[in-house]
């Protein structure tokens, strides 16, 4: 079978591979790191910084399936956050079978990919067909830039947020900074808005809280596997802390009862009160760059 984006290999860089399952899959390998891809929803699954445990937690119950929505590493929510009336979870995004359209591997060993968002399938759904773009950097770190540009004659309001599924080595010993002081709604208590007043967000039950008007980088300390994460970010004014813990993780049938403790999500986007207006010939970029660095 001939691989649809053969023409963008990069031998020893950028290479096609399937998983188990027959979804078609890239991997990457710069000259620091390596990587995993899915282009069913732009979905980066793996990165791992040479030397370093993998920075991003994927279930092992995660279903691969053009119809599912993988459950782990980094999903696309787009072009809305959340529910939606007689809508899919979190927008069709991440259900889509993206384009790549582009790959380079720069003299230094860095590698850029860069994905499309088929504009039929925004049409499809009823939204104008906007170019939008996930374009990721495998390198010293992980960039992702989500780049939308309304080409069109109407005015685009959408959501979108980066998803992101990070590996701990035991939640009850990390602690999440770079929160103190800003406001979030509390989706366990429905949705009621309270104040962040700690150095240091612990998690010890559930927890789903989207923090609002916050572009501030936010630090993940790990006490057990000794290393600090950092989410840093830019054209994004929500940070969303989930873990499902027990009851939640019970629920969840892509993902292991026992698989709670040992991931976080920090999630960079923009929604509900943060959605994006782009009017006729506007565009925005959401971008994180992730790392992790070892404690000394
Ligand atoms: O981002 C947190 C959240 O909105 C939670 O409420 C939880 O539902 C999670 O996303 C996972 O959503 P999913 O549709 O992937 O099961």
């Amino acid at each position: 079978m001939t691989a649809p984006f053969q023409k963008h290999e990069l031998p020893g860089r950028v290479e096609w591979n399937s998983n188990p399952a027959g979804l078609p899959k890239i991997q990457v390998a710069s000259a620091f790191s390596t990587a995993e891809i899915y282009p069913h929803g732009a979905h980066v699954t793996r990165f791992q910084q040479n030397g370093e445990p993998p920075l991003l937690f994927l279930s092992r119950q995660s279903l691969f399936a053009s119809d599912k929505a993988i459950r782990g590493g980094i999903p696309v929510c787009f072009p809305w956050f959340g529910t939606r009336e007689g809508a899919v979870m979190h927008g069709f995004a991440r259900l889509t079978t993206w384009e790549l359209t582009e790959t380079a591997a720069d003299p230094q060993g860095r590698v850029k990919l860069i994905f499309r968002l088929p504009p039929e399938r925004l049409v499809a759904a009823g939204w104008p067909p906007a170019y939008v773009t996930l374009t990721v950097t495998v390198a010293e770190r992980l960039t992702l830039q989500l780049a939308v540009r309304n080409d069109t004659a109407q005015a685009f309001v959408f959501e979108d947020c980066l998803h992101t599924y990070f590996a701990v080595g035991d939640i009850s010993q990390v602690e999440i900074t770079g929160l103190k002081g800003v406001q979030y709604l509390d989706k366990v208590e429905q949705f009621a808005r309270k104040l962040e007043t700690g150095d240091a967000i612990k998690i010890s039950s559930e927890v789903d809280r989207v923090y609002l008007n916050t572009t501030g980088t936010v630090e993940i300390r790990d006490a057990k596997w000794h290393r600090t994460i950092t989410v840093a970010k830019s054209g994004s004014a929500s940070t969303v802390v989930w873990n499902p813990w027990q009851a939640k993780a019970r629920a969840m049938t892509d993902f292991g009862d026992d698989e709670y403790p040992g991931m976080v999500c920090v999630e960079s986007g923009n929604v509900g009160e943060s959605k994006v207006m782009l009017q006729p010939g506007q565009s925005a970029a959401l971008q994180v760059t992730l790392s992790s660095s070892p404690w000394p």
